[in-house]
């Protein structure tokens, strides 16, 4: 047993949605909801949600999500939910967009439109420490273990009704950003939100067994590959894995199939840092850095021009697996020798 001493957590109250947002959102009527390019859980949990919540406001939503970004598991939770794409063009007739989940302005799932978004306010919701506030009005919080948990206390506020069907949402998106209530975003709030959309009807059982063990055998093969490449640094702190582009179409699997596969090598014990290196698109390699115990992952993904959380992050770097590995491990190993010894303060 590892004795952990720590202070009692704060009473939970539940999230304060900033009135300017509701005020926002009250005053359009068209509203284009937007995440980022290749939705997670969470981002479209938190489109969904909303798209099935804004009508009962009188508001006319639009949901964008283009055709070929949404991975096969996730397409599960657009059927469930009846979720309906707009076409990106729609946009243009809207007096808000929605920005939700997404970190950057240019991951936005609608670049294509970004002409039209310049002129349409933005109202960005997200819990990525790193977002730059580029809405015009911008709800960012850091400490939310999802953009769920904001949406969530965004529909609340609204006086919007929680249905059944948006409480699975919001709990898929809940529980994949916790990583089943497990990652150190699981504070007291997201286990009373997880309550509350429990009691609100939200079917865990069957939302979960298809988002977490419902895996093709493509992605099982990804899985072994991902074992099989993983490498540790001697002092046992710093532990990555590839996959190039040839091995995740031998597997038959592509770039939406690259999802939290960072969890293998970070899984092993003593590991601080861990990062997965995928060339999803031939000669793009993505990497996934997750810090455990502590560790901030953030600088050293915005070394390679990346951002996201404290513990979780990602960058894209042109080049071949040797090639990026060659530079990100030696940056990757001088990160973990600089960090402070385990059981120091
Ligand atoms: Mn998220």
């Amino acid at each position: 047993m590892i004795p952990i001493a720590r202070e009692a957590n704060a009473p939970v109250t539940p999230t304060a949605v900033p009135a300017e947002i509701c005020d926002a959102i009250r005053a359009a009527h068209q509203i284009a909801l937007v995440s980022h390019v290749t939705p997670d859980a969470d981002a479209l949990a938190s489109l969904g949600a909303m798209w099935l919540a804004l009508p009962e406001l009188g508001k006319r939503p639009h949901l964008i999500l283009p055709e070929g970004t949404v991975s096969r598991n996730l397409q599960y939770l657009v059927g469930y939910a009846g979720l309906r794409a707009a076409h990106s063009a729609d946009v243009q007739d809207c007096d808000l967009i929605a920005a939700l989940d997404t970190a950057k302005e240019r991951r936005l799932n609608s670049a294509e439109h970004l002409v039209a978004l310049t002129s349409i306010p933005i109202v960005n919701i997200d819990h990525h420490a790193t977002n730059p506030r580029f809405g015009r009005w911008n709800w960012i919080v850091p400490q939310a273990s999802s953009t769920s948990e904001l949406v969530y206390a965004l529909l609340r506020a609204l006086g919007c009704q929680i249905t059944p069907t948006i409480a699975t949402l919001l709990y898929a998106g809940l529980h994949t950003d916790t990583q089943g209530f497990s990652l150190n975003n699981t504070t007291a709030n997201a286990l009373r939100v997880g309550y509350e959309l429990a009691v609100a009807g939200a079917q865990i059982p069957e939302v979960c067994e298809r988002l977490h063990r419902s895996r093709s055998r493509g992605e099982f093969e990804l899985i072994g590959i991902i074992y099989r490449n993983t490498g540790v640094s001697p002092d046992g702190r710093l532990a990555w894995s590839t996959a190039t582009y040839d091995e995740i179409s031998a597997a038959g699997c592509t770039a939406t199939d690259i999802d939290d596969q960072v969890e293998i090598p970070r899984a092993i014990e003593g590991v601080r840092v861990a990062i997965l290196f995928t060339e999803g698109h031939r000669g793009k390699v993505r990497m996934n850095f997750r810090g455990e115990g502590g560790v901030s992952v953030l600088p050293l993904a915005q070394e390679f021009g990346g951002g996201g959380h404290h513990s979780s992050a990602g960058a894209i770097l042109d080049g071949t697996i040797p090639e990026v590995t060659a530079r990100v491990l030696p940056a990757a190993t001088k990160f973990v020798a600089a960090l402070k010894p385990e059981g120091t303060a």
